[in-house]
């Protein structure tokens, strides 16, 4: 069976690699100390969990810490090729966060990720960093804070409160093995054992149509330039530019119907 795709995404620094290197057990992905450049790029890397094989994606979200910015168009080309490319389908999405603070700003990165791409069809899950020092267990952080992801629009399927790093001098090892444990439990409890898989002919329109308003502001970037951006993303991966023209111009009227509909509706 081929493995199954994990997408991790999560700002700039919240400890996406960083769980990846928990996960597969040794340094493969580099860690980040400073600001990412401009590029929106995902690695892969396969890991054994409890015997069965997944490959994990580790993205760069939207940039919307104050360390760097990803542009909206880069972020949009990115992401749909990377879930476009996965002939496999995708089994699961992580959110990473960084805590022991919360912090919406990345209510975007979760929009685009679960509901605007997979349309609600892959499991979510939130895996929060940083709480090493959280007492009187990292776990006991959840239940103090999950009613604000609820009240910001996030839900999740399943969570898991741990610390990313081993500490200097190994000071949080026994934290960090027990994080290890339960990213690994609520994976397996988690993942889809048949992976969702985009529509190839049929997604674009429906996601364009269903979800626009969304999606605009989502990428603060208006209906047009959207269309644009994914039908160069189309082109990108093979799909002549003259259908992929249609194809978005099918979905850009769609949408604006859609819209004045809508805007009948409320007068
Ligand atoms: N204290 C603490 N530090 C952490 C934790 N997880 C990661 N870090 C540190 O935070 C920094 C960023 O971690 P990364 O894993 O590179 O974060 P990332 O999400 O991959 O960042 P980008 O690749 O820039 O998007 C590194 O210096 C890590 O050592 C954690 O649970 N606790
Ligand atoms: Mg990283």
């Amino acid at each position: 069976m081929a493995p199954l795709n994990v997408i991790i995404f999560g700002e700039t620094g919240a400890g996406k690699s960083s769980i990846v290197n928990m996960l597969v057990g040794s340094e493969v992905a580099p860690i980040s100390s400073k600001a990412v450049g401009c590029t929106f790029q995902s690695t892969s890397y396969l890991a054994n969990i409890g015997g069965s094989e997944f490959k994990l994606h580790d993205t760069v979200g939207l940039g919307e810490s104050e360390k760097g910015t990803v542009p909206a168009k880069d972020a949009v080309v990115n992401l749909y090729s990377l879930i476009r490319s996965l002939d496999d389908g995708v089994s699961l999405l992580i959110y990473c966060v960084r805590g022991p603070r919360v912090k919406h700003d990345t209510v975007k990165n979760y929009t685009m990720f679960y509901e605007v791409f997979c349309q609600k069809q892959v499991p979510v899950v939130i895996v929060v960093t940083g709480l090493e020092n959280e007492e009187p267990t990292m776990e006991s952080w959840w239940v103090e804070n999950e009613a604000s992801y609820t009240k910001a629009g996030m839900s999740f399927w399943g969570h898991a409160c741990i610390t990313a790093t081993r500490g200097k001098f190994d000071v949080f090892r026994a934290e960090y093995k027990e994080s290890a444990k339960s990213v690994k439990q609520l994976i397996q409890r988690s993942c889809r054992s048949s992976p969702w898989q985009m529509e190839r002919t049929s997604w674009f329109s429906t996601v364009v149509k269903s979800t626009w308003n969304k999606f605009a502001s989502v990428f603060d970037l208006p209906l047009a330039t959207v269309s644009r951006t994914l039908t160069y993303a189309l082109t990108l991966i093979g799909i002549p530019k003259n259908e992929a023209e249609i194809v978005a111009n099918v979905a850009e009227v769609a949408c604006r119907r859609g819209d004045q509909v809508r805007a009948a509706e409320y007068k």
